[in-house]
């Protein structure tokens, strides 16, 4: 059962095994099915609200909700609530109001790029990966001029005029307008991949909060408040998730891929807002019954360290005409990341079990973020963000 070295069988600049039915040939060594690091627009999971959606429109009507790039417009104003606890109302010196063929003109003195995991709080797989541009929010809040008693930014996209259909999220002042050097800063984005951003992935405008689970990430941006109200008035606050919640280090698991005796198994490994260090897998004979979470087979657990992809071919990897050195989280002289694997994107992993006995079997993985903490801890309250421990089973069946 040794876990052998995946590296040989992953292309260089792309990777990780997807679920796939392995040919029945006897002690064949494992093989893997790549897909690209940056997963194509169509090809994200899609988390929407909206009846009717708004990427089903066409036509007159995707005109009449300004989902066309000419039609597009960003409204940024003042909300001058000021009731109790509130008090003091916000105040702007200029309202504002962008069309796209500005955000595109801001876009080439401000613009920032960046490779992002996208994943919903309430979902155990991750969505899609993409290289997002865009301008940072600080720089359109700019254009208000003075600002005085503006503590938080809330901001929602088009919606049918159902108020119950509107989705909103929100950030702090400080999140907005101050970037600690090396972290990453907000933007409302206008590309995915090198292309504009297709309506079903919330464009022409989206707002990208690099650090947080999807619904911060407001598809089919148009409106933005600058308010004193300093309560999150997310619309996943009022359903009962954590607003503040940063993407978490866990490890996804594919379909184990199955031949002969031996078995590869792996996935994405993310890396949230405390790193990635390793992967780690365990693998056991099943059990008559699934394992509960206080099983005392936890405490036997072989983990075993998995595989982490290498760092790809970057000008193999990313569209044409961009340069990895004008990437966040790159270093601009050398055009290598800052850390290997990125913040806030995915990796994949793999490890590879040989000469199993006949039987059925469970494989798990789990992450150790860069604090040496085993997922799911420390957290393990789900309203912050899926990260439970993930369970595939498969059979090694008899040698013929
Ligand atoms: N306007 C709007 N933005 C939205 C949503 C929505 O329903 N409406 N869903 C959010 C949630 S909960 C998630 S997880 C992500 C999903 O992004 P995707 O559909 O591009 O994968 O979009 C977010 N942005
Ligand atoms: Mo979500």
């Amino acid at each position: 059962m040794n876990p052998l070295s995946r590296r040989q069988a992953v292309k260089l600049g792309i990777g990780t095994l997807a679920a796939m039915e392995y040919p029945a040939m006897a002690d064949a060594p494992p093989q893997v099915r790549t897909r690209s690091f940056l997963m194509p627009a169509d090809e994200f999971e899609d988390v929407s609200r909206g009846n009717p959606k708004p990427h089903s429109l066409s036509g007159e009507s995707l005109v009449r909700a300004r989902l066309t790039p000419e039609s597009w417009r960003l409204e940024i104003r003042a909300d001058e609530t000021a009731e109790a606890p509130v008090n003091q109302p916000a105040r702007i010196e200029r309202e504002v109001t962008l069309d796209y063929a500005q955000l595109l003109e801001l876009g080439k003195m401000h613009r920032v790029q960046f490779l992002k995991a996208m994943q919903c709080l309430n979902i155990a797989t991750p969505l899609g990966q993409g290289l997002w541009e865009g301008v940072p929010l600080r720089d359109l809040l700019r254009l208000c001029g003075g600002l005085s008693n503006v503590r938080r930014i809330y901001f929602w996209g088009f919606h049918n005029d159902d108020p119950e259909q509107r989705f909103q999220s929100s950030l702090s002042y400080t999140q907005v307008m101050e970037t600690p050097p090396g972290e990453l800063p907000v933007f409302v984005a206008y590309r995915l991949n090198g292309e504009p951003i297709s309506l079903e992935r919330g464009g022409p405008v989206r707002m990208v909060v690099p650090w947080a689970h999807g619904f911060k990430s407001i598809k089919w941006l148009q409106q933005i408040r600058l308010t004193n109200d300093y309560r999150a008035n997310d619309t996943y606050a009022e359903k009962n998730n954590d607003p503040e919640s940063h993407l978490k280090t866990a490890a996804y698991l594919d379909d184990a891929v199955v031949s002969g005796d031996s078995v590869l198994v792996g996935g994405w490994a993310l890396s949230g807002l405390s790193g990635l260090a390793h992967v780690e897998t365990w693998l056991r004979p099943a059990g008559p019954a699934p394992l509960a979470d206080d099983d005392p087979d936890w405490e036997k657990a072989e983990w075993r360290k998995a595989e982490l992809d290498p760092q790809p071919d970057w000008h193999s990897v990313l569209p044409a005409g961009v340069n990895p050195r004008d990437l966040l989280g790159f270093d601009s002289s050398t055009g290598k990341p800052l850390s290997w694997p990125l913040r806030y994107s995915m990796v994949g992993y793999g490890a590879t079990y040989r000469s199993l006995a006949p039987g059925n079997y469970e494989v798990r993985a789990r992450t150790v973020d860069r604090n040496g903490f085993a997922q799911p801890e420390p957290r393990g309250l789900q309203k912050s963000g899926k990260n439970g421990i993930q369970v595939r089973t498969f059979r090694i069946g008899e040698k013929a």
